[in-house]
């Protein structure tokens, strides 16, 4: 199967650098948002979030005329879907973008056309995207109810991209592709060897389902690990950073590193998809979730015992992303704990984030000032390490011997 016009669909964190990567292969890409500005944004040949190098290849797509972004879908070979799957109040999947991504392509459907789904999916996912799909077309055959040729053919094949490393993670990792059958598989192989320079492996679509999960769970659960330990080294008074140092000089102790608890939108978010599909089974995954979820509390206690100490604290709060060297606020552990000592009113709050200009509304109401790291350091008598970005990692010990230093990353 060859193609030359392919449409993703959600133009965001993977669904962009998806498109401009394509597009750089010389295949026509039409990206589809429902968000006007991001259309907008990349049509301008600009982008509208942060990865380092994004800008740069969609500015040269579009300057070709091989990335054009639209609000409408468009006729095309193959179509990928790379919109959100949150979950709702209760951790249970929220499929309904999905949903609104098959009803807004099928109208432009055609016989021979390929669908993958990329977004992070519960499993079953794929199947009841084929489903919908034959809801809205049923002129069309789908494969969930004709395996032997169906006329439209659906894969799924999670992305595995790592924040920050898009551009490069998107070539060269290896993909995981599973068909509704095999054929479908087969023909989405073929659109990712278009652009993939790792190995691309076919297999059913459940399967793949159930191995994006896996792959983050498996690092949550050994986040949990670490948080846990970390919390223990702490009650038994026994340094947590250089105990993990020491066990992980056993060739088969791996352990990974303590922080103030889980965030961003993928790995605290998608074991609960394995949770929902087993509750009584996935017991494991499903107390790790509540360790990492459990861990920013435990900051907040430590910092309220350090304010406790001074008439009056002055607390310096050392990064709010969710994890280092990026400016993604969302979904982060720093975050949550900042504010709420903002809400607790505990003393004065000063912020340092290398990574942004202006603090979120939640933080400037509540009177939290945004300063450089020098202003902070001179000032604060409690200092409360977050994230380890690379500026905080350099901070002299003299400059911080005479605070009290509560360091959730272990950076000094
Ligand atoms: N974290 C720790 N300790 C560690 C490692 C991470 O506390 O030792 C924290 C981070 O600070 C952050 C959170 O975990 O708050 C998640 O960060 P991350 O770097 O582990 O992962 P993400 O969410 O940026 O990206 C993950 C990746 N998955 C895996 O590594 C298995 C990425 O490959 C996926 O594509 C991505 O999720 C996704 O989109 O699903």
């Amino acid at each position: 199967m060859s193609f030359e016009r392919v449409s993703v669909i959600g133009l965001g964190y993977i669904g962009l650098p998806t498109a401009a990567v394509l597009a750089s292969r010389g295949l026509d890409v039409v990206g589809v948002d429902v968000t006007e500005r991001a259309v907008n944004t990349i049509n301008r040949g600009e982008v509208h979030i942060v990865e380092p190098d994004l800008d740069i290849i969609v500015k040269a797509v579009v300057t070709t005329g091989k990335l054009r972004a639209t609000r409408q879908p468009e006729p095309a070979d193959a179509f990928m879907i790379a919109v959100p799957t949150p979950f709702k109040g209760d951790h249970e999947p929220d499929l309904s973008y999905i949903r609104a991504a098959a009803e807004a392509i099928a109208p432009v459907l055609e016989q021979g056309n390929l669908v993958v789904l990329e977004s992070t999916s519960p499993v079953g996912a794929t199947e009841q995207l084929s489903q919908w799909l034959a809801e809205f077309r049923p002129d069309l055959r789908f494969p969930h109810q004709h395996k032997d040729k169906p006329d439209v053919n659906l894969a799924h094949c999670p992305e595995r991209v790592l924040p920050g490393h898009v551009l490069h993670e998107l070539v060269a990792n290896d993909r995981v592709i599973g068909g509704l059958t095999e054929g479908c598989a087969e023909k989405a192989k073929a659109l990712y060897q278009t652009f993939v320079r790792g190995e691309c492996i076919t297999t059913d679509a459940r399967t793949a389902e159930m191995c994006k999960l896996t792959e983050n769970a498996f690092r949550d659960v050994n986040i949990a690990f670490a948080n846990e330990l970390s919390i223990i080294a702490d009650k038994q008074r026994i340094n947590v950073w250089e105990l993990i140092e020491l066990a992980n000089r056993h060739p088969r102790v791996n352990i990974l590193n303590p922080g103030p608890g889980v965030g961003g939108h993928c790995i605290a978010v998608d074991p609960w998809f394995i949770v929902s599909g087993a509750p009584e089974e996935a017991r494991l995954i499903h107390t790790a979730r509540l360790v990492n979820d459990g861990k920013p509390y435990y900051v907040l206690q430590k910092v309220r015992q350090a304010a406790d100490q001074f008439k009056k604290p002055v607390i310096a709060c050392l990064g709010l992303a969710f994890k280092a060297d990026i400016d993604d606020l969302r979904e982060s552990p720093a975050m949550a704990i900042v504010e709420t000592l903002a809400r607790e009113q505990l003393g004065e709050l000063l912020i340092v984030e290398p990574n942004i200009d202006e603090l979120p509304v939640s933080l400037a109401e509540a009177g939290c000032r945004l300063v450089a790291l020098d202003e902070a350091l001179e000032n604060c008598n409690t200092l409360v390490a977050l994230v380890d970005h690379k500026p905080f990692k350099h901070i002299a010990l003299s400059r911080i011997a005479s605070k009290v230093v509560i360091d959730t990353r272990g950076l000094w």
